[in-house]
């Protein structure tokens, strides 16, 4: 890796930094972090033990300020404090390095990235499951306040283990179809392997430096990873963690484009990628038969690994920026919205199979379409996409792809859930006064019939329901929070699960079956 030097940066916060304060010397910001920090967070600011400390990443963590943490650590990591070495101008004057962004990237391409696995010597496959447990009914909950995941047995809620993760994790976990390794990645772009069978991790790569999201192609062999930084995608081999391809993504007029997310698109055997700089959507294929058409370049020129799969690249021009996505459960339509057209855009729909735009959706204040759930109601397909800016969570007719109703909410919400058997869709209020609130919404009279307020000025969101769909397990979003276990029925709280702010949970069944209660 290439050491980032920012001359002028460095020398504009130096000039900014208290020589003598409070007794403590400090040299400069720089000279500080490379004392301080760099042998766990690398010398370069993209990590190694500890997590990459740049802008892209640090902006999302959220807790105390990153001053504080510097100077008194962080609570059950690894972080010491360092306020005996480092007063607070010592502290702002490192924040504001690690605020400013890298001017020059390091390369980190197929070689970087094999180079950065780290296989798991003591692992040991097994033949069978090492616990007693309906395979397909375990849950995993990511708990973000110390970077674990614990595994549940989802008929007694039992922990069968509590596993280190990379720092930070985003998006949902992925399995693969049989249910049993589960792919967890972190804004920093590490990917964790872990056999749920052995209660192991298998082992971890880096794929990206700052990643968004990971996708599982449906025949469970390969694994692909959406990134910032770099601009590309990372097809990864399930089995080993190795690379397949690296795709570099840039636009057909040659801009460069961030990836928002990937998704798999199980019948067409493909992957499809949210390009946030482009108005463009990509389709790679993965399949051993991709289909011969619509490729708008020669894909055989894109640097193929060491793999017979070519994943060919279909480029879909849009008449808008689409970085947030909804499939229909055939996956022939992709609803779309633009994360940054927040106010009063709306979305689009594009047709996957002829690649073009075919309606608009009227959906203003930043809908949540990675968060969405579809059901039966009067003989068509509806669908459900909370807002993360204005309060209401939007319903859309799937066949005319018209909004029936808004449903007030008493604030903006990140979350919705639901399950084929379930009567409910569970809508959380994730920012503002009120999230500590949790509405649940009758799926065919579209009313909120009751708001539950489980824990009075905590936030409480995300929900995930067993295989039967009996009970919903929801998130108490705190550092000292718990994962409660409602009857989905009764609405009462029938078991609590002490957990370091849980976020997401990720039942087996309801993923693998692409159940149509959860986002997929
Ligand atoms: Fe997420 C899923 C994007 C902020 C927690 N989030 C997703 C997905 C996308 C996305 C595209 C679906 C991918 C998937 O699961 O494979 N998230 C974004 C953003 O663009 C946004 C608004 C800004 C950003 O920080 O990137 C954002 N997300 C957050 C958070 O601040 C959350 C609440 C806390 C955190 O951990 O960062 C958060 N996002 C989640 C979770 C999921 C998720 C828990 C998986 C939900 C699921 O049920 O599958």
């Amino acid at each position: 890796m290439t050491r980032n030097t920012s001359f002028s940066n460095i020398l504009k916060l130096a000039a900014a930094a208290v020589l003598f304060s409070g007794g403590l010397a400090f040299a400069g910001p720089q000279e500080d972090y490379q004392e301080h920090c760099a042998s766990c967070h690398g010398e370069d600011r993209l990590g190694g033990s500890g997590p990459a400390l740049i802008p892209e990443t640090l902006r999302k963590i959220r807790g105390p300020n990153l001053s504080e943490v510097i100077l008194k650590g962080r609570v059950a990591t690894q972080m010491p404090g360092f306020s005996e070495y480092l007063d607070q101008d010592g502290a702002d004057a490192i924040v504001g390095l690690l605020k400013t962004p890298l001017e020059v990237l390091p390369p980190w391409g197929e070689e970087q990235i094999n180079a950065s696995r780290d296989m798991n010597p003591d692992y040991v496959a097994v033949e069978a499951p090492v616990w007693d447990a309906d395979p397909m009914n375990i849950t995993v909950a990511v708990e973000t306040g110390d970077h674990h995941v614990s595994v549940l047995n989802g008929d007694t809620f039992e922990v069968l283990d509590r596993f280190p993760t990379p720092f930070a994790v985003h998006g949902g976990p992925k399995y693969d179809p049989t249910g049993r390794y589960l792919f967890i990645m972190s804004r920093d772009g590490w990917v964790q392997k872990y056999d749920i069978y052995a209660l192991q991790t298998v082992g971890q790569v880096r794929a990206g430096l700052n990643s968004r999201n990971i996708a599982m192609s449906s025949d469970g062999k390969w694994l692909a990873v959406a990134s910032y930084l770099p601009n590309m995608l990372t097809i990864l081999s399930t089995e080993d963690l190795t690379v397949g391809k690296v795709q570099m993504v840039k636009g057909k007029d040659g801009t460069p484009s961030r990836v928002s997310a990937v998704y798999q698109v199980p019948p067409r055997e493909s992957f499809v990628l949210a390009l946030k700089d482009v108005p463009e959507i990509w389709e790679i294929f993965y399949g051993a038969n991709p289909p011969q058409f619509g490729f708008a370049h020669d894909w055989r020129d894109e640097g193929l690994a060491h793999t017979d799969i070519p994943f060919p690249v279909r480029k879909i021009t849009l008449p808008d920026y689409l970085d947030d996505f909804f499939f229909d459960q055939t996956y022939e339509y992709i609803m779309g919205a633009s994360r940054d057209g927040a106010e009063g855009t709306g979305g689009q729909v594009v047709d996957l199979v002829i690649g073009h735009k075919i309606a608009d959706l009227d959906l203003p204040g930043m809908p949540h379409l990675s968060s969405g759930t579809t059901w039966e109601r009067n003989g068509t397909t509806v669908m459900a996409t909370p807002h993360m800016r204005g309060g209401v969570v939007s319903v859309i007719d799937m066949s005319t792809w018209k909004t029936i109703k808004k449903i007030e909410a008493m604030g903006p919400g990140f979350f919705v859930r639901s399950h084929e058997n379930s009567r409910y869709i569970w809508a959380d209020v994730f920012f503002g006064p009120n999230r500590d609130l949790m509405h649940v919404i009758d799926k065919q009279s579209l009313e909120i019939v009751k708001t539950l307020q489980p824990a009075v000025g905590k936030t409480v969101a995300h929900v995930e329901f067993t295989k039967d769909g009996r009970y919903a397990l929801v998130s108490v979003w705190e550092d000292d929070g718990e994962v409660l276990v409602y009857d989905a029925e009764s609405l009462e709280i029938v078991k609590r699960l002490p957990m370091r702010k849980p976020s997401g949970k990720y039942n087996v069944w309801n993923k693998i079956t692409f159940s149509e209660g959860t986002s997929h």
